[in-house]
């Protein structure tokens, strides 16, 4: 089980709080699928995702991207049953949509990169070490799944 301190559930919570989450979601799915472009494979229907202006104007990335956002904010209200809650969501990737696992870890770097984008030096190193753990026990929950 995962040990929150008092300073890194204030530290998370404060993100979200900061954050305009459909901001982060399109940022961070779009830099993902132009910087990774083997993960563009899972969102074929999705449409024009050719090239970075296509993807970055896409409505469909951002709609996910918000959906992947508000994941991750069901994981911050829930910080103590974060492997319970996405063990659906888990499931859901790796029976259906077939997503290589490693491809959270890279998602969960680009949402690190925005949010440090976004945040500034308000993003100090204490910050973002808590925030690179709630991310790591996200991205742990998504692949316990997968076998
Ligand atoms: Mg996934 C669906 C969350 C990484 C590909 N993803 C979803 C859904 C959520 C979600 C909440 C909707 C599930 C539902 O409809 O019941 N995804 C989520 C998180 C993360 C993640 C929190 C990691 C931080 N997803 C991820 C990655 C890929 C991917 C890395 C592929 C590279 N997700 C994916 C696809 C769908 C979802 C293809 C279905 C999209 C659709 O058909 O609309």
């Amino acid at each position: 089980m995962v040990v929150w301190t008092d300073a890194e559930r204030a530290a998370i919570t404060g993100i979200f709080e900061k954050l305009d989450s459909d901001v982060v979601g399109l940022n961070a799915l779009g830099r993902c699928l132009i910087v990774y472009p083997w993960t563009r494979r899972y969102f074929a229907t999705f449409g024009n995702l050719y090239n970075a202006a296509a993807i970055m104007g896409n409505p469909k990335v951002a709609a996910h991207g918000k959906v992947v956002l508000t994941g991750l904010e069901t994981a911050m209200k829930n910080m103590d049953s974060i492997k319970k809650n996405f063990s659906a969501l888990s499931e859901l990737h790796s029976e259906k949509l077939n997503v290589d696992p490693d491809n959270f870890r890279l998602l969960a770097d680009c949402i690190t990169i925005v949010v440090a984008g976004l945040m500034g030096s308000a993003f100090t190193a204490e910050i973002q070490a808590a925030w690179q753990k709630f991310l790591a026990v996200v991205v742990s929950a998504l692949c316990r799944q997968y076998h």
